[in-house]
C-alpha cells in the first residue's frame, strides 16, 4: 500500500480511550509535550506507517543520503570485500528493507566470501518481508533476522570463527546527539573483538541550501513522516491532534552542524490525549522539536571511534562528496 493512500490523520474510528498503549510511548509524549520547549523522541518516528513514509523520502530527488550511499556501495564493494575478506558474519543494524546492502552482499558471494547475513531490528514484520526478498533475489545467501534492539541483537550472535563485518548505513548515528554517538559507538565496539569491521555511513556538512532543500522536499514526503509522529499519538494515545493545525519546519542550524526538525503550531489551541487524561496547550507559533540531524565533516569522523579502539582505516565518498562510508577496524577489544 502506497503511504498516500493510507490514512495518516490517526483518528480512531470510535474516538474511546486506547485500551493498550506502549507505556514508555505514553510516558515520552506526556513528558515531552509536557516540558518547554516541547518535545518528542525521534525513535518514535517508525511505526509502520512512518517506516513507508521513510522510504518515501528515500525516494525524493531533494534527499540525496540514499542515492549518494548506494553510488558508494556500487562502485567501492569490491574494494570493501577485499578487505573483509575473512568476514564470516555481516551484522546490519537498523536493516530496514536491506536493499542498499544487498549491493555489497551480493559482491560478497561473487567474490567467493560465505558470509552469514545478520540484519538486526527492531520491527519483526519489517525483518521477515525483507529476509523473504533477499532470499528470492539472492539464493546462496544465508539470512538470519534478528529482531531486537541493536545492543541486544549483537549479544545473540554466537561465537563462531572469522570476523564480524558490522554495518551501520544511513547516517542513523546523525540522530544521536554527538555524545551519545561515540558512546554508543563505543558500546558497540565492546561486543566486537580485533579484527573486526564495522562500516558505518555518515552525511557531510555542506552548503545549508542543499540540506535545508533534502529535508523540505516538494513532495511533502518529509513533511508527512514529521506529522505522522502527531497521527501515531492520535492512533495509539487517542490524541486529538488536528494535522491541520501543525506545520512542518526543517532548518539547518549551522553552529550546531545539524538539521533541526519542528512541528509548528499554526495557532492557539488545546489538544486532549484521553490516554494521559491531560490537554496540552499549544501558543500560535509554538514548536515542538522532532528531530536533530548531525551532519560531519570527514576530519571528525575518525574521533567517532578514536578513542575507543576503533581505527578508521579507509573513507570513500560519492562523487559529488555529500556522503561518505568509513571504514573502521577494531584494534583493541572491548571483551
Ligand atoms: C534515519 N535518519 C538518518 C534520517 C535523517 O536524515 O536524519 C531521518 C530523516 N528525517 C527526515 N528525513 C530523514
Amino acid at each position: 500500500m502506497k503511504p498516500d493512500e493510507r490514512n495518516i490523520s490517526g483518528r480512531s474510528a470510535d474516538g474511546c480511550r486506547p485500551v493498550n498503549f506502549d507505556k514508555r510511548f505514553a510516558q515520552d509524549v506526556r513528558t515531552g509535550l509536557g516540558k518547554y520547549p516541547k518535545s518528542l523522541p525521534c525513535l518514535y518516528f517508525y511505526d509502520r506507517i512512518g517506516s513507508i513514509l521513510f522510504e518515501r523520502i528515500c525516494r525524493q530527488p531533494e534527499y540525496y543520503c540514499t542515492r549518494a550511499e548506494a553510488e558508494i556501495l556500487k562502485t567501492r564493494s569490491r574494494d570493501i570485500a577485499a578487505i573483509c575478506n575473512r568476514s564470516s558474519r555481516i551484522v546490519e543494524l537498523g536493516s530496514g528493507n536491506s536493499e542498499k546492502t544487498r549491493i555489497l552482499l551480493e559482491t560478497f558471494i561473487d567474490s567467493d566470501i560465505r558470509a552469514t547475513y545478520f540484519p538486526i531490528d527492531i520491527s519483526r514484520k519489517v525483518l521477515e518481508e525483507s529476509a523473504a526478498v533477499l532470499k528470492e533475489a539472492c539464493p546462496p545467501l544465508n539470512v538470519r533476522p534478528i529482531a531486537a534492539r541493536y545492543e541486544d541483537g549483537l549479544d545473540m550472535l554466537e561465537p563462531v570463527d572469522g570476523r564480524i563485518l558490522l554495518l551501520w548505513l544511513g547516517s542513523s548515528i546523525g540522530n544521536y546527539e554527538p555524545e551519545s554517538a561515540k558512546s554508543f559507538i563505543a558500546r558497540l565496539q565492546g561486543r566486537l573483538s580485533v579484527g573486526d569491521y564495522f562500516l558505518i555511513g555518515v552525511d557531510l556538512i555542506k552548503d545549508s541550501m542543499v540540506l535545508e532543500s533534502a529535508y523540505n522536499d516538494r513532495s511533502g514526503a518529509t513533511a508527512d513522516f514529521n506529522l505522522n509522529l502527531l497521527a501515531r499519538i492520535n492512533r495509539e494515545l487517542g490524541g486529538h491532534f488536528l494535522l491541520e493545525r501543525f506545520e512542518h519546519r526543517a532548518v539547518y542550524n549551522s553552529e550546531e552542524g545539524r538539521i533541526e526538525m519542528y512541528l509548528v503550531s499554526n495557532c492557539e489551541q488545546e489538544v486532549r490525549i484521553d490516554a494521559l487524561n491531560t490537554t496540552v496547550v499549544f501558543a500560535e507559533k509554538e514548536r515542538i522539536h522532532t528531530e536533530n540531524s548531525y551532519k560531519y565533516d570527514p576530519e571528525e569522523i575518525s574521533l567517532l571511534g578514536g578513542h575507543n579502539g576503533l581505527r578508521l582505516i579507509k573513507q570513500w565518498f560519492d562523487s559529488r562528496k555529500l556522503f561518505s562510508l568509513n571504514l573502521f577496524e577494531v584494534s583493541n577489544g572491548g571483551s
